[in-house]
Parts: structure tokens; sequence; C-alpha cells
């Protein structure tokens, strides 16, 4: 199915404006996506109609706001393809998600001599937590190292893998280079020698039909905000028996069962590790982000997303001094890109003059960057609303800024 951008476009009011007197073009849509009016009605609705704290109340207001609340709970079951809404369980984000991993499995599962594998790639949220487990547990910290093209080398990780290893945290598409890593290969082998697997889905999600059954990762992390959600909410999701096998992340309401001074008893999941009111409001509004991408279907928006890529790759290869960083066969639609005797930053800067949004930086992978030898890039990443007139629009503020110092 070819997809109505422009009626796609309609549905997204921030696009319709003018950024140091051009139209915008939103190009940092691996940052954060933009929301439809779907979305941000759903929120004043819910703050109009509904607001009620959840799973306590005895009146209307709190059982129409839990329900809804659960609704949510139900489409990411199905988004994800869980067995389970009980393994679905809602965080502040993918970050958020891998700490409570880090600070709950990791703490009770992982010894001292143990292994935790991660690769080149990853972002600092699955580096960071790792490393602050290792220092506390006397673990070991090994990372998969990467071809020029920014491809994990999965003979390297077989050498990687040994009867210590306990846990791969590995991410499905790269925020920086747009790499899709061969994850099906990771977990199978992964789970050969006994080793849980996390995926960081966080640049997955939006792009990639997710299926953690088939998939078999015993944990998949994710963000609202970059499938057309809300900031500041996530979903974990965790093999039911892997969950329950866990320690509660944070103590509070709603995770207990009974608590006295003396003991207190957890409550089952999901709720064990929901303490506290919930971002009830974003999860509501959540639901409808997901109904925006499944009535237009994944791999329609993959298509277009891909095309949008393959097509700016192709213009903007032909521009002297254009050099490309990341160049995997299979990738999302994120391109980075430097220009030859320039600072990412001052491209950022230029392309923004031209009312253009794209990032520049490190990208929160800085071990990435050292592989490469540099500081930073410039990213511009696809979404669903961008357009072949905006991909024109790029390669023509391209073009002007390298010609600067390329002649
Ligand atoms: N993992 C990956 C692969 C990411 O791209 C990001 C955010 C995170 C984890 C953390 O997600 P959060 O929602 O908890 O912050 N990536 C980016 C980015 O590329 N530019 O801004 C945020």
């Amino acid at each position: 199915m070819t997809l109505d951008i422009q009626n796609i476009r309609g549905q997204f009011p921030v696009l319709d404006q003018e950024v140091n007197g051009k139209p915008l073009i939103y190009l940092d849509n691996a940052a954060t996506t933009q929301k439809p009016k779907a979305v941000l009605e759903a929120l004043s609705s819910y703050y109009t109609h509904d607001n009620s704290n959840i799973h306590r109340g005895a009146h209307t207001l709190a059982d129409r706001a839990t329900r809804t609340y659960e609704k949510t709970r139900s489409a990411v079951r199905s988004f994800l393809n869980s067995k389970e809404e009980e393994e679905i369980i809602f965080t502040k984000g993918t970050t958020e998600g891998i700490n409570l991993v880090a600070s709950t499995f990791g703490r009770k599962f992982i010894k001292e001599g143990d292994e935790i594998i991660i690769s080149t790639l990853e972002h600092h949220s699955n580096i960071v937590p790792w490393q602050m487990l290792c220092e506390e547990k006397g673990a070991v910290l090994k990372v998969i190292p990467i071809n020029d093209k920014g491809e994990i080398l999965i003979d390297e990780f077989d050498k990687l893998l040994t009867e210590k290893t306990k846990l791969v945290s590995i991410v499905h598409a790269s925020n920086a280079l747009g790499t899709i890593n061969p994850i099906e290969e990771v977990i199978s082998k992964a789970h050969k020698i006994g080793a849980r697997v996390l995926i960081d889905g966080a640049q997955s999600s939006a792009h990639l039909e997710i299926d953690v059954q088939a998939l078999d990762c015993d944990f998949f992390v994710m963000s609202a905000h970059k499938i057309y959600g809300p900031t500041g909410l996530g979903v974990l999701y965790g093999k039911r028996e892997v969950l329950e096998a866990m320690p509660p992340y944070q103590g509070g309401g709603e995770m207990i069962k009974e608590v006295t001074f003396d003991k207190t008893t957890y409550n089952e999941i999901p709720f064990k590790f929901e303490a506290g009111t919930p971002n009830i409001a974003d999860v509501i509004a959540f639901q409808k982000a997901i109904e925006f991408v499944n009535d237009l279907g994944k791999s329609n928006i993959r298509a277009h997303e891909e095309s949008l890529l393959t097509y700016a790759v192709d213009k903007l290869s032909n521009i002297k001094g254009f050099i490309p960083v990341g160049t995997a066969d299979k990738k999302v639609s994120v391109l980075s890109f430097l220009i030859n005797g320039m600072h990412p930053f001052d491209v950022g800067m230029m392309l923004d003059a031209s009312g253009i949004a794209v990032r520049t930086g490190h990208h929160c992978t800085q071990p990435l960057m050292n592989r490469f030898d540099l500081e930073g890039t410039v990213r511009a990443s696809f979404s669903v609303y961008n357009t072949k007139e905006e991909v024109d629009r790029l390669v023509e503020s391209v073009s002007k800024i390298a010609k600067l110092k390329n002649k």
C-alpha cells in the first residue's frame, strides 16, 4: 500500500511551522518522533474528563482511568506479540528499562567473574548500567567488535561467548549508524550457552515488526516517544519466568501485596515493577500512537522510510566532500555523515538556519565514535511524515555547505 503522506503530515500540527524563516524539515526522528493529533487529543481528553488515580479508587473515574490504562497494556502486548499482558511493564523509557534489569536481574543473578556481552554499537544507556553492575559485582563486560561498515562481527561474538556469559545486551538497530543487528542469531547463540538476552528496541520498534515470542528474547525495551507517543514513557517486556524470579525495582505503593513493619510481600507482575502512581496520561495516550502505527502498517512505514533513505544516499553521494558513516547492508532510516573539512556541529547549525533539524555530535555512542576515530557525525533520520521534497532540500543545503570547503 502506498501511504498518503500529505494526509499523514496533516495529522502532525508541529510540522506546520517555519523555523528561521523556512518551512520546518524535521529530520531528528531517531531522537524523538513528532506526535499525531490523536495522541495530543488523548492527553487533553484524559485530563479534561477522566483524571484519577488508578488500580485503587472505588469510583467511576478511577475505574474508567484504570480500564483505559490497562487497555494500553493490552495494545502493547499485541504490538510486541508477547504471550501475556503481565509480561508488559511500563517504565520511563528505554533507559529505565535497562536500569531496571541491571538492578534487579543483575543484582540477583550476576556474580563475581560472570560475563556480560554488549556490542560496539550501543547507546550509553546500554553500556553504563552494565559497567556500574560489573563494578559492584566484580563481573566482566565484553564488547563485540564491528567492521568498517558498522556491522557486528559475529565470529568475534562466538569467541566471546563462554560458560561465564550470563547476559547479552544488544541494540536491535543502532541510533548512530542505523545498522540492524542480526539479533535472531545473537539470541539463539546466547541461549545455547544458557545466557539471557536483552534487546534494546529503542530504534527498531517504530520501523521493524517485533515478535518477542518468535525472537525468544528474555527482555525487550523501548521508548514510547520514538514511536509517535509521549515522552517519559517506555516499555519493558520480560518473560514471565524471568520477571517472577527477579526482585522488585523500587519499593512503594502498588508493588506490594501486604505490608507490616516486620515484613512485606510483593505484588504479582507487572505491578511488582510499577511502584507508585504511574504515568497514567501518557500510557493512555500511547495507545493512540500504537493505533496510528498499526493503521498505517509497519511494513508500509518502513517501505516509505527506506525509499527516502535510498534516495538521500544516492543524491548526497554525488556531493564532493560528503562522507557517509555507517554503511551496513541492513539499516533503519538513519543517515550519519560528515562533510570533509567541517565540524559536524557547524554543519548542523547551518542546516538549522535553513529550517532543517538534524542531530549532531556523538549521539550518546562515544565508544562507537571512537571506533571510527570521530568526535561525532551529522545525523538525518527519516520518519513516515518526511517527503522526497524535504530530502531534496536537505541535499541542496548540504551541497551549498560542502562547497564552502570542497571546491
Ligand atoms: N537506546 C537507543 C538505541 C537509543 O537510540 C536511545 C535514545 C536510548 C537507548 C535511550 O532512550 P531513552 O528514551 O531512554 O532516552 N536515543 C537518542 C538519540 O539517538 N538521540 O536522542 C536520543
